[in-house]
């Protein structure tokens, strides 16, 4: 399978990693946190040596609680960053819900969209299509200051599906090619620990639609409930959902801790290539 975004062509045909970078004061992440756009352009240089296929820039946190931060905030956060990794050719991703900054980030090169409301806003779907660019459409219940409050599902794995296949739809009927978009359960957004467990369990589900499934644990709250640990001490809980994710058809992992990734997942890929030649 491939994933066309803007110019690129990314091979899924193993597992690709897309790194974090977090261009907010109050994001969780230790490591890809940087209200400076200087270290974060950093960071994310340093994401991409360590073997990122993709490096996703936001600056509005969508944690738990967290609160709505202005056009203008985010855009004069992700720009520079934006502008700066495009031009050393990366595959650069725009972490963001909203249509003028997904406009602004795609005009400074951003090659994808990544937005939590799966393109929900008005207006996002066809600032995407007229771009060319990938998306990845994510499930959310609810809006984050307030998802964690009472997650209710029929059917989780059912439920979610069958959203991100009505989205995927809706883009592709916006003008958005089927080859252009990635699913995202949205692992921590409006879901318990037993609907993230059922979720991960149950990912080969989202797989068998038919695009491809990107999948975001590192750090998350699920692994401190399982582990016991703090958001700092979660990086083998992290890699090993990671590996867990795409056992179970995950094609791409958004992770804060690239560098152990991409070896957890060079090690699978080779045990696998054995695996399929029986
Ligand atoms: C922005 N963001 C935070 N967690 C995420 C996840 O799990 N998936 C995607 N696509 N984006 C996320």
């Amino acid at each position: 399978m491939t994933l066309r975004c803007g110019r690129f062509a990314l091979d899924l045909s193993r597992p690709r990693v897309m790194g974090i970078v977090n261009v907010t004061p109050d994001s969780f992440s230790a490591a890809g946190r940087s209200p400076d756009p200087a270290r974060a352009i950093d960071h994310a240089r340093r994401l991409l040596a360590d073997g990122a296929a993709i490096v996703d820039v936001g600056g509005e946190s969508t944690r738990p609680g967290a609160a709505d931060v202005s056009e203008a905030d985010e855009l004069a956060r992700v720009l520079p960053v934006v502008e700066a990794l495009a031009a050393d050719g990366a595959v650069v991703s725009i972490d963001t819900r909203k249509p003028a900054v997904m406009r602004a980030a795609i005009a400074a090169g951003a090659a994808m969209v990544n937005d939590v409301a799966a393109l929900g806003a008005p207006g996002a779907i066809e600032a995407c299509a007229a771009a060319g660019v990938g998306v990845c459409l994510m499930h959310m219940q609810g809006a984050p200051a307030t998802m964690q409050q009472a997650p209710d599902y029929a059917d989780v794995v059912a439920d979610v599906r069958a959203f991100l296949v009505a989205r995927a739809r809706a883009c592709e009927a916006g003008g958005i090619a089927a080859d252009r978009i990635v699913l995202d359960p949205g692992f921590g957004f409006g879901k318990t620990l037993a609907h993230n467990l059922a979720l991960l369990r149950g990912l080969g589900s989202l797989a068998a639609a038919g695009y491809p499934v990107l999948a975001g644990l590192s750090r998350k709250s699920m692994l401190g409930a399982v582990t016991g640990r703090p958001v700092d001490e979660r990086l083998a809980a992290s890699v090993a959902a990671a590996l867990a994710a795409v056992a179970r058809g995950a094609a791409i992992v958004r992770v804060h801790d690239v560098r152990e990734t991409v070896d957890a997942l060079a090690v699978w890929h080779a045990v696998q290539l054995e695996t399929d030649r029986g």
